[in-house]
């Protein structure tokens, strides 16, 4: 059984996991409304994985014979400025979540809680990777521009980096 404290953090984890996932879909959707395609698949693809680090807790905290909670989830913003906006947002999104399981470890290690302790290394690891993948194409935003036929060669940059993860 999970104590109280980290039960309840872990509850408010899988929420906001679920959110991202909600947000990369409401953003892969403005991608597609905007002829994006690259990026509206890629994000789509994101959105997806999402769900399963949501459901990956899930499953812990039910293995651990506590139970997990499907609460409300905050609905997204739909509407962004242009593709450099949308990718800001998602590094600033992902910096606040990598906080997040960042205070989570912090928690269980001080609770003596080992075993979530070590189950969270696989987020604090996917953090890493996922700000340097957000860093890495916002980069090329500001390398490439926007302007012309810019947006065209970012959004099948996007696309690329999809085909590189698979
Ligand atoms: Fe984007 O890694 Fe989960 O939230």
């Amino acid at each position: 059984m999970l104590k109280k404290k980290v039960l309840k953090k872990l509850n408010e984890q899988i929420n906001l996991e679920h959110y991202s996932s909600n947000l990369y879909l409401a953003m892969s959707s403005w991608c597609q409304s905007k002829g994006l395609e690259g990026s509206a698949t890629f994000l789509a693809a994101h959105s997806a994985e999402e769900l399963q680090h949501m459901q990956k807790l899930f499953a812990y905290v039910n293995e651990t014979g506590s139970q997990a909670l499907v609460a409300e989830v905050a609905a997204p913003e739909n509407t962004f400025k242009d593709l450099k906006d949308v990718f800001e947002n998602i590094y600033e999104h992902e910096k606040f979540v990598t906080g997040k399981i960042n205070e989570l470890a912090a928690l269980t290690m001080s609770e003596n809680d080992y075993a979530t302790f070590n189950f969270l290394q696989w987020y604090v690891a996917e953090q890493h990777e996922e700000e340097a993948l957000f860093k890495g194409i916002l980069d090329k935003i500001e390398i490439i521009g926007l302007d012309g036929r810019g947006l065209h060669m970012v959004d099948k940059e996007i696309a690329n980096r999809l085909r590189q993860q698979a």
